[in-house]
Order: structure tokens, then sequence, then C-alpha cells
């Protein structure tokens, strides 16, 4: 086996970035070459991913990323990009955060019970799946036109190589897929009215998907041939193949826009009691799943910092979390579950306005309201880890916290003190380090198992234990409430 580099192109809500990995059979190291801004641009009253600003980004950073083995790309889920006749994108991906959707459950519901279609996909209710943004596309004329339906990270893969595919991690998103033959329902298309013939043959974690086009060694300077490589192109399913975990009995927490909680199991679990709390069972690399329920997350914060004009660089993180953690623990609580706080706007109000609902104090001013926010996610955090383990019956005695959460001190000891378990935070790059993980697997520079990437990453990272303190609320306070944020569900 011989080293080699790999770019990581890794799309998330918040923002999209270039790495390049230099991997050994002994050693792992990430370099971030370029950032760029995600920001979301309104139209016409809907909500719109600016894809061409996020592909240029891409090519930037594989121009400054140099001579690679492979590149593999990964992104946020359940979004897509429709091609006509002529394989030309067809308008602007909507935002998975838009409106559209409102009233799609209901209507698929006449034609598939809840129940029928967890226990055909096992996937959560989440306005935004797939399936529902089908729906509310349904009449339009571009779904009329559309030849091929894209998810955003082949949508970026088929701009680079002119191949086109369906990533298995990500199109275990769209709520088309069935996690027990890992292969699409042709019970839930015909239910919601979905031609399968839209999407392009499944690929998994480590096939190959072609290779950069003359035009896109052109605009990068690099020299072909540079194969692409399909990797965990849900962007939670690359972060949680690079959990550092050292043993099978973890939690784990995704934390950047969203916070993804739970577990990695062999089987998924689709009871009518997973159901009802909410669970999903995506698909991960190496046939597992990701059984976890979608928190927020930092986007709450993100949304408050917009507001008060915050750019959220580091230097005005740390007064923020400074004041933040000096605050009375457990003060104002909302539901970071709730999917009232979907939408972009007002957050401070709505979380204000939460708080004076469910009869607790307005939160004062930034550091009061950050604080609300890092108290309610370690609640919901709590919530999510304890409910995964009685939900597929298995008990964990580590949450490994992954994500941009990892820079967030404050917020890793609150979940260990919520959870009453260690919390091992890092890496924050956990997306695309699980993206380089998987290409270097694919070209033989490691062996070809996740234990052996997950003890590795454990071995060379820099990896900060946070253990229940006690500091920020007794056991009995943690425990009160997450009761009260259960009871008000
Ligand atoms: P995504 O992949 O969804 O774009 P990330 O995993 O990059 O998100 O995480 C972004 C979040 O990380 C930000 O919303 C912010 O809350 C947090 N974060 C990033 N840098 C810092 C920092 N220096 N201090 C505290 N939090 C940070
Ligand atoms: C995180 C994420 C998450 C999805 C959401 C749409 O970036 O992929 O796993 O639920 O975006």
């Amino acid at each position: 086996r011989t080293a080699a580099r790999f770019a990581a192109v890794d799309l998330g809500a918040s923002s999209g970035r270039v790495m390049t990995g230099a991997v050994g059979p002994d050693s792992l190291e990430l370099r971030e070459v370029h950032r760029f801004p995600n920001r979301p641009v309104r139209t016409g009253g809907t909500l719109h991913w600016d894809i061409l600003a996020l592909h240029q980004g891409v090519l930037d950073g594989l121009r400054r990323a140099g001579p690679v083995a492979s590149v593999g790309v990964d992104s946020w889920a359940v979004d897509y990009g429709l091609l006509d006749a002529d394989g030309v994108l067809l308008g602007n991906p909507v935002h998975y955060r838009d409106a559209r959707t409102e009233g799609m459950a209901g209507r698929l519901a006449e034609t598939l019970p809840p129940q029928e279609l967890y226990a055909h996909t096992g996937l959560q209710y989440l306005p935004f799946n797939t399936v529902y943004q089908l729906g509310a596309a349904r009449d339009s004329a571009q779904l009329a036109a559309a030849r091929a339906l894209l998810l955003i990270p082949d949508l970026i893969s088929y701009w680079l190589t002119g191949v086109r595919g369906t990533e298995l991690t990500n199109a275990s998103t769209t709520q088309l897929i069935d996690p027990r033959t890992r292969d699409w329902s042709q019970t839930v298309a015909e239910a919601a009215g979905v031609p399968l013939s839209l999407f392009p043959p499944l690929r998994r974690p480590g096939d190959a998907a072609g290779e950069l086009l003359p035009e896109v060694l052109d605009e990068t300077g690099l020299d072909g041939p540079v194969p692409v490589t399909a990797v965990g192109s849900h962007d939670t399913a690359s972060a949680v193949a690079a959990v550092p975990a050292r043993s099978g009995r973890f939690a784990y927490i995704a934390t950047g826009t969203w916070s993804l909680a739970g577990l990695e199991l062999a089987e998924p679990v689709l009871t009518e009691e997973s159901r009802r709390a909410n669970f999903t069972n995506e698909l991960g690399v190496d046939g597992t799943v990701r059984y976890l329920r979608n928190i927020m997350g930092l986007w709450l914060l993100q949304e408050c910092m917009r507001s008060w004009e915050s750019a959220g660089s580091p230097q005005e993180f740390e007064p923020l979390l400074r004041d933040a953690g000096s605050r009375t623990p457990l003060r104002s609580v909302v539901d970071a579950g709730d999917p009232e706080f979907l939408a972009p706007g007002r957050m401070p109000q709505r979380i204000g306005e939460a708080c004076r609902r469910a009869g607790r104090p307005v939160p004062d001013g930034p550091a009061g309201t950050a604080r609300c926010v890092l108290d309610s996610l370690a609640i919901a955090h709590r919530l999510a880890v304890e409910d995964a383990q009685r939900l597929a019956d298995t008990e964990v005695d580590v949450v490994h916290v992954v994500g941009g959460g990892v820079h967030n001190e404050l917020l890793c000891q609150l979940t260990a003190d919520a959870c009453g378990l260690p919390v091992v935070a890092g890496p924050a790059e956990a997306a695309a380090l699980g993206n380089v993980a998987v290409q270097a697997r694919a070209h033989g520079v490691i062996g070809d198992d996740a234990g052996l990437v997950r003890r590795l990453l454990y071995d060379t990272l820099p990896l900060r234990t946070y253990q229940p303190s006690g500091d920020h609320g007794s056991p009995q306070e943690w425990a009160g409430a997450a009761a009260a944020v259960r009871a008000g569900r």
C-alpha cells in the first residue's frame, strides 16, 4: 500500500469546502484548501440553493487541491436538481427549508397511511423528505419536462464527470428506499406517483463514478485522468463513518447546521413505537443503518446570530459563548426538535415566543438566548440518545460529538451534563474525513474495514473528552428539564 492524496468536496448548509486528505496505511491528514459560503437565494417567493455558485466553489477548490488520486462529493440530503432531455438543469434546486411541502404528508397519507410508509421506508417524518418535495412539484412544468432527477452530490458529480448515478446513502433520505432491501420501494413510489425512472442507477460508497471531464481538467488545471469515487454522499453518512469510536457501544451526535443524534445499527428498527418517536433509519456505508433523530441543531444559533448581524466568526463566538456559559443553567428551554424552527427568520423572537407559550422566562439578550439554545440542544441530544437506546434495545457508554459543534465547548460540556455520559468531541470535519476514508479504502491505500478507519482516526486525531460535571445543573435538574420538554411534545 502506498500513500495518496484525495480530494473531498463537502457541501454543508452553512458552507461548502474542499479538503485534501493525505492518507497512508497508518496516517490520515486532512487539510482545508477552500471554504466558501452557501447562501440560499429567494426568488419568486421560493427559496433556492445557489447551485452554480456552489459548483464554482468546487472547481476553485479542486484547482487549489492540486494533484489527487481521486475526488469524492458529499452534501446535505433530500434536495435535487432536475435535468431535461438534453441533460440541462431545469431551474435552481429548491431549498429544503422552502414552505412548498406544506400539506404534502397529508396528501400522501390518503394513499399510503403513515404507518405503512414507515414500515416500507423507516424514515422519520420531516416535511421536506424528497417524496413530499416531488408531491409539491407534481403539477409543475419543470417536473413534466424532467427526464432525470439528480440528488445534490450526484448533480455535482455529474457536472464533474458527465456520468449519472444515484448514491445509495443519500437515496435513502428520499423516502423511496426500503432499508431492508436497500433498494427502491415500488410500493411507496406508486403510492406517491413518483416515476422511479427519473433516478439514474443506484451506486454505492466505493463505486467508481467516472472521471473528471476535459472541461473540468481545463478549469482546475489538473492532469487527467482523475477518477471520481462514490462516497457516503449524504454528509451525515460520511460524518458517521468518521466517528472515532473504539467500541461498538457508542452514540453519536453530528452537530452542524443540524444535530443528528443516534446509533449505528446493523438492521433497521421499523416498529410503530419507533415511528411515533420520529426516529429515522438512513442507510450508511458498509451496509449500516443510521438510526437517529433530526434536531434543529446550531441552525438555531446561526439564525439568531444572523438577526444580530453577526457573521459567525470565531471572534464573535468567543465572547457570546463565554457570556452564555456564565448564565443560570436551564432557565429557559425550548423543544429543539420542533419543526416550528425550520424556516428562516426572526429566530430570537420565535424562541422567546416558544418560551412564553411554555410558561418559561423569555431569554434576555443574545447571551441569554444563546444559553437557551444550547441548553435546549443538550436536552434534545439527551432525549435522542435515551430514546434510541430504548427503541433499539442497546446500551452505550460514550457519546461522540462530530461536526462544527465540536468548536462549541459549552455545547459539548452541556451535552455531557445532559446525557450523564462522557462526550468525546472531534473531529469537526468528520464528513470530509469519512469522504476521504471511503476513497482511500476503495483505492486500496488503507484496509477496506470501517473499524480500521475508526481506530486510525482515534489514534491520530486530537480528541477532547468532556465528563459530566454537575457545574451546569445537577443530574436531577437535567432529568426534570428533559421530562418537561418531552411532556410538551
Ligand atoms: P454544515 O456542515 O451543516 O455546514 P458545520 O458542521 O460546518 O455545518 O457546522 C457549522 C456550525 O459550527 C456553525 O453553525 C457554528 O455554530 C459552529 N461553529 C463553527 N465554528 C465555530 C467556532 N469557532 N466556535 C463555535 N462554534 C462554531
Ligand atoms: C445535514 C443533513 C441532514 C439532513 C438535512 C437535510 O447536513 O444532511 O442529515 O436531514 O441535512
